[in-house]
């Protein structure tokens, strides 16, 4: 048995920050596991380093769900995101090193490939409905199936999801959180002539998706949701906060528009209510802030009693590492339906050397054994942490609005 015998924590910061738990066996087998919270990336470093990883030592590294409940039960002070990136972090490099003990790729011992290769949607974005149809077509050119649209909102000065010209959109950015300024109404009014100039210019064989951020109330939801019916959105994503899980009826009363939500959710608690009762269509959460693959499936598995699909987050705050457990989870879990895919820039690339790829507007985790990504150590030695946060957003009278 392959015996745990050192664990360490890379940060680095190709363009954003990343963390990695990279853990070592007595046999030279190692693992890698992605521990980035985007904006709060050093509290699980150092949850891993002074908690987790002294915990870890002379541990059987084949033993996953030991481990896992070992982490998870053991800790006392459960759930959360920081404590469940930690956790989904070890796991990933587990699963990891079991791979690469069998010399399989983590998908064909999750019960192998359900399917030839997960379905990806990109972001078109633009600050004008022109510029962003403009964006789409070249992504539906490249070769893009489903397209997330997103663009700014006449009458406010920045929006979410927007890129600044020139720029790729990256949502962490200042020394200090930057303040972006919200009007309901004004947003309200866009999406809808968006999405039928989308559906003008691209016609119907392309999914469309939109993230709404956690910015509307239920029933504004609801209104947004009936709005868009006419062009067959995918999914509108986050359309309220979820702590009220029971929020979500409220929306479904108004529209058939199908409903995502859950890139904040850490555990299967936060997405009980929500699958049980049939509030949601899609789960977003993630294989890096909900305990790894391991807690994944177990949601996976509830949501697939329920016909909830998964459409996992994969923003660029998810590093390769996490890309690539979230593709080897999505090509084998049986209820898979779509993956998020913003490709990273090419020096984050490069620190981690992967072999998932992008055909036809599909994803595929490669075959490499593990989870098929490494990292290059003098490269992420490179590029130095620097501290970054997520926005902040207000309403137009300076009241602090969910962002
Ligand atoms: C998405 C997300 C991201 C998040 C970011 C936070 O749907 O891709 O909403 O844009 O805001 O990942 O860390
Ligand atoms: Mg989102």
């Amino acid at each position: 048995m392959p015996i745990i015998t050192a664990a360490r924590v890379i940060v680095t910061s190709p363009g954003r920050n990343f963390v990695t738990l990279q853990i070592v066996c007595d046999d030279g087998t190692t693992g890698l596991g992605d521990a980035t919270l985007n904006g709060r990336e050093l509290a699980v470093a150092s949850y891993l380093e002074e908690h987790v990883v002294p915990c870890l030592i002379g541990r059987d590294a084949h033993r996953i769900e030991d481990i896992w409940q070992y982490l998870y039960k053991g800790a006392y002070w459960r759930r959360g995101p920081v404590t469940m990136t930690a956790i989904a972090a070890v796991d990933m490099a587990l699963w990891d090193i079991k791979g690469k003990i069998a010399g399989l790729p983590v998908y064909q011992l999750l019960g192998g490939a359900a399917r030839n290769s997960c379905l990806v949607y990109c972001h078109a974005n633009g600050t004008t409905i022109a510029d962003t149809i403009e964006t789409a077509i070249r992504h539906r050119d490249e070769g893009y199936r489903a397209i997330r649209l997103q663009c700014g909102v006449p009458g406010l000065a920045a929006t979410y999801g927007v890129a600044k010209p020139g720029r790729r959109y990256e949502p962490a950015d200042g020394d200090l959180p930057s303040e972006s300024v919200w009007s309901t109404e004004k947003y309200l009014r866009v999406v809808p002539e968006l999405f039928a100039a989308a559906r003008e210019a691209l016609g119907w064989d392309v999914h469309l998706l939109h993230d709404v951020h956690h910015r509307l109330t239920p029933i504004e939801a609801g209104r947004l949701g009936k709005d868009l019916e006419p062009y067959r959105p995918f999914w509108i994503e986050d359309s309220t906060p979820a702590e009220n899980q029971d929020a979500f009826r409220l929306i479904r009363q108004h529209t058939v528009t199908p409903l995502a939500v859950g890139e904040v959710f850490n555990s299967i608690w936060d997405a009980k209510h929500l699958i049980e009762n049939q509030l949601i269509d899609y789960i977003r959460a993630t294989v890096v802030h909900a305990g790894g693959i391991t807690h994944l499936r177990r949601i996976a598995a509830l949501a697939d009693l329920y016909q909830v699909r998964t459409g996992c987050h994969g923003a660029t705050d998810l590093s390769p590492v996490a890309m690539a457990a979230a593709l080897h989870f999505g090509l084998s879990v049986p209820n898979f339906g779509i993956q998020e895919h913003m490709p990273h820039n090419e020096e984050t690339d490069a620190v981690f050397p992967h072999a998932y790829r992008f055909t036809d507007g599909t994803m595929h985790p490669g075959d490499a054994p593990g989870l098929g990504v490494s990292i290059d150590e003098d490269r992420a030695a490179a590029h130095a942490y620097k501290r970054a946060y997520l926005p902040v957003n207000r309403l137009e009278d300076g009241t602090l609005w969910s962002w």
